[in-house]
């Protein structure tokens, strides 16, 4: 909650922590924590107190009055910080849509107040009831015309996806702050936002990993994950998560100097939201530099499949350079895709010899031959690329083994 707060752009002015067997429907704390938590305001100039928990809107009401500052709970803070830092049009559209939607149900608690203030002093009853059809209205509306544009965005993808899809596609996922954008960066040689902060990214960007590799590798980008976030938060970044269901390999970024299996755990939850488990995951440890020898030997009896990086100068702690370390992780994609590529050597006929574009584009052309009956090509590349060669060429594709 401190690294949020903070990436709000706020500054942790004290923390408290409540043990209770109940939460207090009225007031989500206990008596003597209430009177706690209001000396300490008094005490620090407070604005603003964040619990991290979610929160009814009853009890935000009565917690203000109580406190007399702003309170926000766990997803308020999370979608404040979204729409702080939210850049591209389609990240704008979406934190608009996880707002309205976070909104929609909590209505009627935010106007309950105006109903009984105004009943006291003979004002009409049910004032607060009319405002609270007129605004869900108004959200409803809002919603859905968010959703028509977000479909239009999807779309675009849709267009671009079908153009990449001869390419290998990579996803970079992870903890949000894992360093994953400086991976990326590294591997790509990019220039993307890296921040000491939570959220930093909220958009997908693809970038190739390798000019000359065939076929195409292309590295990905995108917002991170983060634990207690509800559905309809993660629901409303769909569009942008696309990057990461559509991928053939996720590169799951782990930051080795925070709380791992939290972290594990909330990416796996994510991933199942999203309908990724299926998906290849190879595991990277990031940020070496900052544990001891010991920890990391440990990590890598544990995870004997992992890639263990830092994208920092390391020689001083004993640990190969960061470009040899980036260059290590790079040869794993590289091997992973290599594992699963066939080879096979096809014969072409000459009439079809405009199809040698697309082949060179969808493979690696390991051997070329002109002969008298056509040419004699040996292809490596994914099963997926022989199937759409062989579907394109039918029977002027001719397999030779
Ligand atoms: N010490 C150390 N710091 C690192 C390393 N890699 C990244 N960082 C730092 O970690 C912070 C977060 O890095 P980002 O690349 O922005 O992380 P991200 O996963 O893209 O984060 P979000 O986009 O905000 O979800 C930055 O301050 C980086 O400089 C590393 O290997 N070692
Ligand atoms: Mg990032």
């Amino acid at each position: 909650m401190s690294s949020l707060a903070y990436s709000l752009g706020g500054e942790v002015a004290g923390q408290l922590v409540q043990a209770r067997p109940q939460i207090h429907p009225a007031y989500f704390f206990g008596k003597g924590k209430l009177d706690e938590i209001k000396s300490a305001i008094r005490n620090k100039e407070v604005d603003a107190v964040l619990v991290d928990n979610q929160l009814s809107p009853k009890q935000t009401q009565n917690l203000e009055k109580i406190f007399e500052c702003e309170v926000l709970d766990r997803t308020q803070v999370i979608l404040e910080i979204f729409a702080k830092n939210a850049l591209t049009r389609e990240a704008k559209l979406q934190i608009g849509l996880a707002q309205s939607e976070y909104l929609l149900p909590r209505l009627v608690g935010l106007w309950k107040h105006l109903d009984r203030e105004r009943g006291g002093i003979g004002a009409s009853r049910g004032t607060g009831e009319k405002q609270i059809e007129k605004d869900r209205q108004f959200l409803r509306q809002r919603i859905t015309r968010l959703k028509v544009q977000l479909k239009r965005v999807e779309k675009e993808r849709i267009t671009q996806k079908q153009r990449r899809s001869n390419c290998l596609r990579v996803s970079l996922i992870g903890y949000t702050n894992a360093g994953k954008s400086t991976i990326m960066n590294a591997l790509t040689n990019s220039g993307l936002l890296v921040e000491d902060r939570l959220f930093a990214t909220l958009d997908s960007t693809t970038r190739l990993l390798e000019e000359d590799s065939r076929p195409k590798v292309l590295l990905s980008d995108t917002v991170g994950f983060i634990s207690n976030l509800p559905h309809e938060v993660v629901a409303a970044f769909r569009s942008t998560l696309a990057t990461v269901k559509d991928a053939d390999l996720l590169l799951q970024i782990i930051d080795v100097s925070d709380k791992i299996d939290e972290h594990l755990q909330t990416t796996t939850e994510v991933l199942a939201d999203l309908d990724a488990l299926c998906i290849p995951v190879l595991k990277v440890f990031n940020k070496i530099d900052r544990i001891s020898p010991t920890r990391l030997l440990m990590l890598k009896k544990l995870y004997p499949e992992a890639v263990f990086v830092s994208v920092r100068n390391n020689e001083k702690n004993g640990l190969k350079s960061y470009s040899n370390l980036v260059e290590k992780l790079r040869n794993k994609i590289l091997e992973f895709f290599d594992e699963r590529m066939k080879t096979v050597t096809i014969r072409l006929d000459y009439q079809h010899s405009r199809q040698l574009a697309n082949i060179y584009e969808w493979s690696r052309v390991d051997n070329i031959d002109y002969q008298e009956e056509g040419i004699l090509m040996t292809l490596t590349t994914i099963p997926g690329n022989l199937d759409r060669l062989r579907h394109q060429m039918g029977v002027n594709f001719t397999e030779m083994n």
